[in-house]
């Protein structure tokens, strides 16, 4: 076995392991071809549009265009820039999305909710085409409510050249006014990604419901603004590509497409660690059942080997995707910004629900945000 791709099978069992950590064991299922056409099943027709509610760019709109073309369904997108925004608009009863994309712990937190709708497995057959580490996650084992659709990590980007390798999130939490990304660099606007970069910086669980130590974070966040051009989650990555900013804390995949406009960008997770994630294609509760089963077919669309391989195509992150994943590159396949070497992989966490102290999160966060610099 070649060196890189025992590198690789060894990442990807290390990330089977962080995703299953606290689910039960499955029964391993055989991978099947896609099938090439999706029929609708008889007796209900799929809505005539839906609302993909997702990350922004975050898909090639060209696989609207296959979807439609192939069944008719019209797909029209909305943005959130974080799982609390998603979570908030649709607690505050906001309907008529038919896909949503929630990470992990919102998943999680959004089955707990009943927010979320049973998948009709029957109409997703594609969903054999996972990996067998995706198909049992710690969030929804079964894949009862939802579907994997991209996965990565959080770290920092910079301009190599510019700016040295930052190796501590140390660069962000005592920001130094000699630096040359200090006034230049921006950190996510998402209150679990900004506390779990502070806690993993103090040496804490990302996950802590301690109050002191979410204090001694909120604090540290505090002292990061001096160094901030401001909070970004939507254009962090074009900013550092025009050559506005040199520093941004953000998603793997983003720095990535962004390395096409500008060749110096780089990405690294400090030597203390980061997060983890996985982003899911779930139905919303409020779904009437037209919306529903259009839904299941664009899923089980984007399962495509085809058209998964299209999606990592034009978003650089990794897929979930076992046959899609077929049709990568070798480049992008041993690129570890994409898939992180084991020594990496070991130092990253996901992010968990909190419960009660969610709201103890979201109001400390509210006071980063309106802290003075
Ligand atoms: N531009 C799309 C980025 C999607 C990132 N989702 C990650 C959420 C992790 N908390």
């Amino acid at each position: 076995m070649k060196r890189k791709t025992f590198w690789l099978l060894t990442a990807l069992a290390l990330l089977a392991l962080l995703l299953t950590a606290c689910a039960p064991a499955a029964a391993p299922t055989e991978e099947q071809a896609a099938p090439e056409e999706q029929a609708a099943p008889a007796g209900l027709e799929p809505a005539k549009e839906i609302v993909f509610y997702n990350w922004s760019e975050y898909i090639d709109p060209e696989i609207y265009t296959l979807f439609e073309d192939e069944t008719g369904i019209k797909v029209v997108e909305d943005n959130f820039s974080s799982n609390e925004e998603m979570l908030a608009k649709l607690q505050g009863g906001a309907t008529g999305y038919a896909v949503i994309v929630p990470s992990d712990y919102t998943v999680s937190i959004m089955i707990e909710e009943g927010m979320l709708a049973e998948l009709d497995q029957a109409n997703i057959p594609n969903l054999a085409n996972l990996s067998e580490q995706f198909k049992n996650t710690y969030y929804d084992p079964g894949n009862k409510y939802c579907v994997p659709y991209q996965w990565g990590t959080t770290g920092i980007g910079y301009i190599d050249g510019e700016v040295d390798e930052p190796t501590s999130w140390a660069v962000l939490f005592n920001p130094d006014p000699n630096h040359p990304a200090y006034g230049r660099t921006t950190m996510l606007d998402d209150a679990r990604e900004a506390f779990a970069a502070a806690l993993v910086y103090l040496g804490y669980d990302i996950n802590t419901t301690d109050e002191a130590q979410l204090q001694e974070a909120k604090d540290v966040l505090i002292q990061a603004k001096a160094g901030l051009a401001g909070y970004d989650s939507d254009t962090y990555e074009d900013l550092l590509a025009s050559g506005e900013n040199l520093m941004a804390h953000g998603w793997n995949g983003d720095f990535l497409v962004a390395q096409e406009e500008n060749e110096n960008i780089a990405y690294t997770i400090p030597e203390e660690g980061g997060v983890i994630w996985v982003d899911n294609m779930c139905i919303p509760a409020s779904a009437t059942p037209e919306e529903k089963l259009a839904a299941e077919m664009f899923i089980d669309f984007i399962l495509r080997p085809d058209i998964g391989a299209m999606l990592s195509d034009y978003n650089y992150y990794a897929s979930p995707n076992a046959a899609a994943e077929a049709n990568f590159d070798a480049e992008f396949l041993e690129d570890p910004t994409v898939y992180p070497p084991a020594e990496v992989l070991d130092k990253l966490q996901f992010i968990h629900p909190v419960g009660e102290a969610e709201s103890l999160y979201q109001r400390l966060w509210d006071e980063v945000k309106s802290a003075a610099p």
